[in-house]
């Protein structure tokens, strides 16, 4: 007897005595209708209406904001795989190919309109399982009460969304929830996502890798009759795998509140960590090892990572390798040019690469890997800090007669480059590292020779500091150093009279409650504190003036916006000192 019939039955014996003769209650059928609204608990207060079902928010036009774009974007090609519809799945789909899960073939396929393509049956399960579940082998790239039933848009146009879409092609089939909205007939916030599998011979998801799900934008988790209030809360969604032998299975994570959290695959996680994200497995063979991306602090925490390995450093990533059984297995990763090193944390120790470091690109192997009971294994790997690239042939740093420290850096050639950052710390630490230059440094893009520099005058006599120079490309950037400077010289006599800022207080803040910056200014002196973002843009300034100046900064941009969070500076520019300083809003 499978669960969710088991469930049926009861609820319908108990509310609906006089159903029980008709053969079946089929999901769009009023009677199912009305039974699954006798599923919303009464949160009425945040609810807000008696009836879910007479919301009449309308989702704005949709078509400019999608920040992501899935793997395989919605086009004409695709076909809508069923009408307006909460809890229904299309008829028996015939694949085009053989489909393997950890070893099941199927030949034959149904998708459910609440985030999962199941085999065997259709599935009208509407509150997500943990996997492993026994029975329904699926593939639920977000298994969740997806309810199309209103979407803002009709399901005849196909870019408006608000509807499931599938395309079957030779050696692989795609499945598209779009713009899809949650039960009961929500659609103030929509989830996009994207389900392919294939026979292993597609190359968008990498030849022997048979399932990929991809995400657009995500901003939902749990429909009301999950005990969801306005999209959240009660069961968590679920993305993952399951045979169905309650045995093998991926489980990715679970999801059930806004936020960019990811806290394993167990707990649940915030459904924004999705947005944008692009997950590939082999379900090919009996089990295979799977891949993806954690973080020092999720995966290791209190556990010394190996010597060399800063977990906070660019170009440095944190993995889990999920085997679904038990036994000695390779894990793999595809690493790009350049030199890696790369650990693997089992049997409570550190172990290398196979080759350690790894002369990429191609990929980066660790053999013989032991997986235990539901075990995740963590790995890392790192790419070394490459030496000077060949468009810069030198990153110096030098004191000039002011004690300063001068830092000078030639390009040979440059092309397609935005610019320079340098950044600076009081050690040898590149993740805690200040950025000095708010400013991007622009790059001429000449193939000839040019020297740049600048000076940095925020430094004290007797102190070391350590430099970095970041050259950023449109949609990367590489970092070059250490160079270390030790500055000496007669130490210039403190007055009471000098200008001094002092750090923000609180600093991390919340917009709301903002932060005080304090500047003492010196007698003639004067001018203004601005504050920047990380793009370089002045969001708000203040002037200062001699005396004592506490700036109250409300976290609102010169309009009254507030602002993101995130990093920002504050710069203080006056004849006398010119000094920036990094602070950061939280929520
Ligand atoms: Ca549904
Ligand atoms: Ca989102």
């Amino acid at each position: 007897m499978k669960p969710i019939k088991v469930i049926l039955l009861f609820v319908v014996l108990n509310l609906m005595a006089f159903t029980m003769l008709s053969a079946s209650i089929k999901p769009g059928s009023p009677e199912y209708d009305a039974w699954k609204i006798d599923q919303i608990k009464p949160h009425t207060p945040t609810l807000g209406q008696s009836n879910p079902i007479a919301s009449n928010s309308k989702a704005q036009s949709n078509s400019a904001r999608d920040p992501y774009n899935l793997l395989i974007p919605l086009d004409g090609s695709f076909t809508l795989a069923m009408t307006p519809n909460d809890d229904g799945y299309t008829e028996e789909l015939t694949l085009p190919f053989t489909y393997s899960l950890y070893g099941e073939t199927y030949d034959t396929f149904f998708i459910n309109n609440n985030g999962n393509v199941s085999f065997v049956e259709g599935l009208y399960q509407y509150t997500p399982w943990a996997f492993p579940f026994d029975g329904y082998p699926m593939l639920a790239p977000f298994f969740a009460d997806v309810d199309t039933r209103d979407g803002y848009n009709d399901a005849k146009s196909r870019d408006s969304g608000g509807a499931v879409w599938y395309k079957m092609e030779p050696n692989r089939v795609i499945v598209i929830w779009d713009h899809v909205g949650y039960y009961g007939q929500h659609i103030d916030k929509l989830n996009t996502f994207e389900l392919i599998f294939s026979d292993g011979t597609d190359p968008t998801i990498g030849l022997g890798n048979t399932v990929a799900f991809s995400y657009a934008d995500m901003s939902w988790t749990t429909g009301d009759a999950s005990d969801g209030i306005d999209g959240f809360g009660g069961t968590p969604a679920t993305v993952g795998i399951n045979k169905g032998d309650e045995v093998t299975y991926t489980q990715i994570g679970r999801f059930d509140h806004p936020g960019i959290d990811f806290n394993g695959p167990d707990l649940p996680s915030g459904v924004d960590w999705l947005d944008g994200q692009v997950f590939y497995f082999d379900t090919g063979a009996v089990a295979t090892v799977s891949v993806y991306p954690t973080t020092y602090d999720t995966a290791l925490s209190g556990i010394e990572p190996p010597a060399g390995f800063d977990p906070y450093a660019p170009d440095t990533y944190v993995y889990y390798a999920d085997y679904p059984a038990v036994g000695l297995k390779t894990v793999q990763i595809p690493v790009g040019p350049g030199l890696w090193k790369g650990w693997i944390y089992y049997n409570a120790a550190w172990h290398e690469a196979d080759d350690f470091p790894y002369n990429g690109p191609g990929t980066l192997v660790f053999s013989n890997v032991p997986f235990g009971a539901k075990s995740l294994v963590p790995f890392l790997f790192t790419l070394e800090a490459p030496t000077l690239p060949v468009e810069l042939s030198s990153f110096t740093a030098t004191q000039t007669a002011q004690n300063t420290v001068k830092l000078t850096w030639i390009s040979e050639s440059e092309t397609g480059l935005m610019g320079y950052r340098i950044y600076r710390n009081l050690e040898n630490a590149q993740h805690s590292a200040m950025m000095i230059t708010p400013i991007m440094i622009d790059a001429t893009n000449t193939s000839s020779t040019h020297i740049y520099s600048i000076t940095d005058a925020e430094v004290e006599v007797d102190n070391t500091y350590w430099y970095w120079l970041e050259s950023v490309d449109f949609g990367s950037s590489e970092f070059y150093g250490p160079v270390s400077y030790l500055v000496e010289g007669d130490t210039p006599a403190l007055t009471p009279e000098q200008t001094v800022m002092k750090n923000a207080y609180p600093n991390p803040f919340k917009a709301l409650s903002g932060t005080t910056i304090e500047v003492d200014v010196k007698d003639n002196d004067g001018g203004s504190i601005a504050i920047y973002n990380l793009a370089g843009q002045e969001v708000k300034s203040f002037s200062v003036s001699p005396g004592n100046n506490n700036i109250n900064w409300d976290g609102k941009d010169s309009r009254g916006k507030t602002c993101a969070t995130g990093v920002y500076f504050y710069k203080l520019s006056t004849n006398s000192l010119n000094q920036t300083r990094k602070m950061l809003i939280v929520k």
